[in-house]
């Protein structure tokens, strides 16, 4: 750890890559994967999803031909495709920190790159969707400028030469395992933020392997540090959601001591998608008690490596009953952390009891105290 840390390279300007590093470009892939191939009597796997991540777009054509066996040509495959892509590609939304971390870059003077081994045409149609971006970055480089895209490092190459910065000197920001690859031959320091969940054994080459944008800290790579950030806690745009209480895996109060109220992920199978996985906190109402201060996790537990993604509540106050079948309604107004794995159960448990008094404390600062009073949490 402190060999890796003094032999760390400090970076003066960022290039990074678009489709699933910051907008979420496998959604609308899917979606409209899903119903294409059903055309052809198959069903998407979202497993291929894994398949396809990073690479070029001739690349992924092939692969999905070929997987399903698909009676047409590579060709055929993408005149059929890239019409609907178009589409599509109003809907394409920003992931968590993007936004985020591009005007926080822009604005502190560090030069950006965007490198990605979609064609500059679709590069250029994609970002013209989210405002101001274009104009973020000083150098914008697609696969079809370069003789090879990623894992080869030429995209980055090129984009350093354009910089006018040696490669050493950047640092790479990227989902997939070839634009890691291709970053790390470039010579770049690189941070993965991988775009599929459970999966970031496959980052090895990585210089940092994070969870989410969100959880980006640029001072560790001689960038400027986010302000954002208020008393161990980071303000995000305030998300609801809401049902009645079901029962979960009845492990709260029982191993841990610590109840969460859980809802049917069903219910909020988009959001759950949405937010990346980590721990976060807000205001619960509950339509006959009143409306109390909570913090939850989102994710896959670690600790207990659950297969599905949940949203575990735990609303602070000791409540004297079950409320099971009881309507509630979240506001998720701030971050605290990702998830992680520990090596006890205390471990676990002092680390939510942690999170609790930062999430007690932050919420009676004036901008996550507001929302105790939203109409959505006494509906
Ligand atoms: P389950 O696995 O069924 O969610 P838990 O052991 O996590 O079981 O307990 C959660 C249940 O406990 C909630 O559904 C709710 O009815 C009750 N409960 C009591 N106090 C609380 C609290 N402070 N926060 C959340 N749930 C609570
Ligand atoms: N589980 C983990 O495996 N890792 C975590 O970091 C973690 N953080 C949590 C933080 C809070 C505030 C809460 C309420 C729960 C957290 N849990 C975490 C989830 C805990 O394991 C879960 O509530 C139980 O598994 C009950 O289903
Ligand atoms: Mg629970």
């Amino acid at each position: 750890m402190s060999m890796s840390n003094s032999l760390k390279k400090l970076s003066s300007c960022v290039l990074i890559d678009l489709d699933g590093t910051l907008i979420n470009t496998d959604g609308v892939v899917s979606d409209i994967l899903r119903k294409y191939l059903s055309k052809y009597g198959k069903q998407w796997d979202g497993r291929e999803a894994l398949k396809i991540v990073g690479k070029t777009p001739l690349e992924a054509a092939t692969t999905i031909v070929e997987d399903y066996g698909l009676p047409c040509g590579v060709d055929e495959f993408n005149s059929e495709f890239y019409p609907l892509f178009s589409a599509q590609m109003d809907k394409i939304k920003s992931l968590p920190g993007a936004n985020r971390l591009i005007r926080h870059l822009n604005g502190h003077g560090v030069p950006m790159a965007l490198a990605s081994n979609s064609s500059r045409a679709n590069i250029e149609s994609k970002i013209s969707y989210h405002q101001g971006w274009k104009e973020c970055f000083s150098v914008i480089i697609g696969s079809d400028e370069v003789s090879k895209g990623k894992p080869s490092p030429d995209l980055f190459l090129e984009a350093a030469r354009k910089l006018n910065r040696d490669p050493g000197e950047c640092l790479v920001i990227e989902d997939s395992v070839p634009g890691v690859l291709a970053g790390k031959a470039a010579g770049a320091t690189v941070i993965a933020v991988p775009s599929l969940p459970k999966q970031t054994h496959l980052y090895t080459s990585a210089d940092e392997v994070i969870n989410s944008l969100l959880d980006l800290k640029p001072e560790k790579w001689g960038l400027p540090p986010f302000q954002d950030w208020i008393e161990n806690t980071l303000p995000i745009d305030p998300w609801r959601i809401g049902g009645p209480v079901i029962k979960g895996f009845g492990r709260g109060s029982k191993v841990l001591g610590i109840p969460t109220a859980n809802l049917s992920t069903k219910d909020y199978a988009e959001e759950l998608v949405e937010h990346p996985s980590g721990v976060y906190f807000g205001w619960a109402g509950l339509a006959t008690r009143g409306v109390f201060k909570m913090v939850m996790s989102i994710g896959w537990n670690p600790y207990f490596n659950n297969t599905e993604k949940t949203i575990e509540p735990w609303l602070l106050h000791d409540f004297t009953e079950d409320f099971y079948g009881e309507e509630l309604c979240l506001i998720i107004v701030g971050y605290i952390r990702p998830e992680a794995n520990f090596p006890s159960l205390e471990s676990l448990v002092a680390k939510i009891h942690e999170d609790r008094e930062v999430a007690e404390k932050a919420l009676d600062l004036p901008s996550y105290a507001k929302f105790k009073d939203d109409p959505y949490l006494t509906k």
